[in-house]
Formats: C-alpha cells, sequence, structure tokens
C-alpha cells in the first residue's frame, strides 16, 4: 500500500527485538540465540509476566551473559498487548529506532529479519505476512489455518484495511510510526492487538508494506491461544468496523 507517492525515509537506527512470554521456558534462549545472530546489532528486549516456569530468569540469565539483552518483569499475566505496549514504551524512551514484534515459540524465524528490516527502509511498518504470494505457515492444522484466514477475511472487509495477513504478530515498526499512533486507548490484549495498530497505522496515512514470511507452528511449550482472544477480536473488530461506517455515513450527510 502506498500513500502519498514518492516519500523519502530516514536512516533506520538502533533495533529493539521485543519478544513477549508467558511460559516460553524451552523457547526462550533458543529464539534469543537465534535473533542475536540473525541481526547482531540488534538489541532484545523480553517482556515477561512473571511467567510461573521461570522464563524470566532464563532471561535474566541471558540478559547477563549479554549487553544486547534486556529483561522487562511484569507484575503478571495481562496479556500479549499489555507486555507489547510496556515493550515500546521502554524501547522508545530509550532512544530505538525500529521496535519488532516475535513471539518466543520460533512461530517468528528471526532469520527472516533482515528482509523485514530491508522492507522498513522504504516504509512506516513492514508486516511480515502469510497470506501474501510467497507466504506459508508450516505444521498448521487446518482449523487453525481456517481461523487466521478467516480472522483476516473478516477485519480486512469490515475495517476497510488492504491487508492480507492482519492479525500476524511479526512486524517491525519505525519509532515515528508508533509515536504518531495515540497507543493511550489501545485496550486489545489477545490478535485484535495486532488488528487494532494495523487499523490505526492504515488510518493515520502511513505506508504500510507486507513481507511474505514463513510462519512455523510452535514445537514446544502451550499455545496461549483461547476462545476468550478469538471472541475478544470478533467483538472489537465488529464493533470498529461499525463505529467506522456509522461515522463514514454521519460524515456524508454533514458535508
Ligand atoms: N508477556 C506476555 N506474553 C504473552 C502473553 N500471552 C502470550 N504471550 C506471548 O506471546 C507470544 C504469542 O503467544 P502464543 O501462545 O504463541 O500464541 P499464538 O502464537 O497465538 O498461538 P500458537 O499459534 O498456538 O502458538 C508468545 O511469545 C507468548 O509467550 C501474556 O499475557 N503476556
Ligand atoms: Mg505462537
Amino acid at each position: 500500500m502506498t500513500h502519498g507517492g514518492q516519500r523519502s525515509y530516514g536512516p533506520l537506527g538502533d533495533v529493539l527485538v521485543i519478544i513477549p512470554t508467558y511460559n516460553e521456558a524451552d523457547n526462550i534462549a533458543p529464539v534469543v540465540e537465534r535473533a542475536r545472530a540473525a541481526v547482531p546489532a540488534a538489541h532484545v528486549l523480553v517482556a515477561d509476566d512473571n511467567s510461573p516456569d521461570g522464563t524470566g530468569k532464563l532471561a535474566d540469565e541471558l540478559a547477563a551473559a549479554d549487553d544486547h539483552v534486556h529483561v522487562l518483569h511484569r507484575r503478571g499475566k495481562e496479556g500479549l498487548g499489555a507486555a507489547y505496549l510496556a515493550g515500546f514504551r521502554w524501547g522508545l524512551e530509550r532512544g530505538y529506532g525500529v521496535l519488532v514484534e516475535m513471539d518466543a515459540d520460533g512461530s517468528h524465524q528471526p532469520e527472516e529479519l533482515p528482509r523485514l528490516l530491508h522492507a522498513l527502509k522504504g516504509a512506516d511498518l513492514v508486516l511480515g505476512s502469510r497470506w501474501v504470494p510467497g507466504g506459508r505457515v508450516v505444521n498448521w492444522p487446518r482449523s487453525r489455518e481456517f481461523l487466521s484466514r478467516g480472522g483476516s477475511l473478516y477485519s480486512r472487509a469490515l475495517l476497510d484495511v488492504p491487508i492480507r495477513d492482519v492479525t500476524g504478530g511479526y512486524r517491525a515498526f519505525r519509532a515515528e510510526t508508533l509515536r504518531g499512533l495515540t497507543m493511550d486507548a489501545v485496550a486489545s490484549q489477545g490478535y485484535c492487538f495486532q488488528v487494532d495498530l494495523a487499523h490505526r497505522a492504515v488510518r493515520a496515512g502511513y505506508h504500510v508494506v507486507e513481507v511474505p514470511i514463513t510462519f512455523v507452528e510452535r514445537e514446544r511449550g502451550d499455545s496461549k491461544m483461547s476462545r476468550d482472544i478469538v471472541a475478544e477480536a470478533l467483538w472489537r473488530v465488529t464493533a470498529w468496523g461499525v463505529e467506522g461506517r456509522v461515522k463514514r455515513a454521519l460524515g456524508r450527510r454533514h458535508t
């Protein structure tokens, strides 16, 4: 998607990869190591919600051994959205130029990060996308693929956003893009946090680019996907869609 034709973009600046964790003890060390190897200059911030399985302590050990690794300890499980908002704040306060969202479970392959960062040189926001040509999903049951594709289609139609993979969570934001989105009002927690941010970015006129990724289903640890998360996404997306339509209809009558 392009807004405003030719635009010049400034240099990217320092990169912070934010990895939210809740009970990812088996995954945290490998994913941090892979991220550090894929983009050696990047810093990593683990945003842990006081995981009962000791993920936070393991992250502390990684941070003690590597000055590019940091840990944000949060009080308890408050959802993916809240963990990312806290991580973004942490990174913006410290002057990072790029903030990356990456799951801990290996679904978002750190080796693909250089491609996302390359695309960000000419964009405000880059989305790793399963549903553009070249994108794919490995080891997903039909039911999960149906839910994800359906969720993206529904959001795309209702919110009128020209994005194929609206629910994905492998993303690279320029710091200015995050600063330009009014985040105080973001209340979404699960997937719809991702829909919410993409929707806000498109509405604000940012140049959003989708880059194909190969998404690999988690091999270790438990999914935090739940019926509640799907339900939240469904009602919030529907409410945003209806609100947008009502506003546009009223706007037309007044002009
Ligand atoms: N800090 C924090 N991290 C969370 C929370 N919920 C999920 N996460 C992390 O967010 C990432 C995505 O969660 P997953 O459980 O993999 O959810 P998912 O990818 O939708 O589900 P699967 O496809 O089944 O893996 C993982 O790194 C989780 O550890 C939370 O409440 N707080
Ligand atoms: Mg996952």
